[in-house]
């Protein structure tokens, strides 16, 4: 670990869900319910990874890949910002992406809404939307949202925010599991023991956060978007930073 700087979460953004030792606390569903109305399947413990099967509705998939945004705006994937490495083409990412803009529709006012309720931060600590976009053997390789991961597997914590806290990452399309584009934690292992894996499905999310207690990286949560061998995968990142 090359950085040991510790990130104190900022008051409102402790969160009713998020544990003092950032981790997303099981919630019972009935009390999850009057938040946001979804429920967490937990996939895997310490560190929690958890599935919501239908983070978005039908229409707000609908919305998101009939805007202009989707149909004529996505880039080549470089390193973003989270690692200060801005505007460099990435060789472990060959996947395109498009950002949304805050709360530019109701739609993606609510989706905002609902990645903040189900954190219990304000809507202020998620970053814009970032749908990302995967053609036949593209991939993201191995990463941690929240800095640069190195050979040794340390992550290197960023001096300053926006430090990426927690992530949700919505599938917008299914993708047949034999055509691969899974996302995969090697650093995990699920009940059969085998890495676990979760696989695309129109809506449906995975949720982990990036930080550990001691306000360090929480290196367990390395992922990577394995390849898609035929068709497209289309993703979406929702992020809550710790950015005033
Ligand atoms: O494509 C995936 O399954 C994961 C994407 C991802 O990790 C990212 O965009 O940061």
């Amino acid at each position: 670990m090359r950085q040991i700087a510790k990130i104190f979460f900022p008051k409102d953004s402790v969160g009713k869900y998020l544990s003092r030792n950032g981790h997303l606390n099981p919630v019972p569903a009935r009390e999850l319910a009057n938040a946001t109305g979804l429920f967490l399947q937990q996939v895997h413990a310490s560190p929690n990874i958890y599935v919501i099967e239908d983070f978005l509705s039908g229409q707000e998939v609908d919305h998101i890949m009939q805007s202009k945004e989707f149909r004529k705006g996505f880039k080549k994937s470089f390193t973003d910002a989270a690692t200060h490495l801005q505007n460099k083409v990435d060789s472990n990412r060959d996947s395109s992406f498009v950002w949304f803009g805050k709360m530019q529709t109701s739609v993606i006012a609510r989706i905002e809404r609902r990645a903040s309720q189900l954190f219990g931060v304000t809507a202020d600590r998620v970053e814009p939307l970032q749908v990302v976009k995967y053609r036949p053997g593209q991939f993201f390789g191995r990463h941690h949202d929240m800095g640069v991961l190195f050979d040794d597997g340390s992550v290197e914590l960023p001096e300053r925010p926006p430090r990426r806290l927690t992530t949700i990452f919505v599938y917008l399309n299914d993708v047949d599991p034999s055509n691969g584009g899974s996302t995969r934690f090697p650093g995990l292992v699920n009940e059969d023991g085998i890495p676990l894996e979760v696989f695309p499905k129109r809506g449906k999310a995975v949720v982990f956060c990036n930080i550990t207690g001691e306000g360090t990286p929480d290196e367990r949560t390395v992922h990577e978007g394995c390849p898609i061998l035929q068709g497209v995968k289309y993703g979406m990142n929702i992020w809550t930073n710790d950015k005033r």
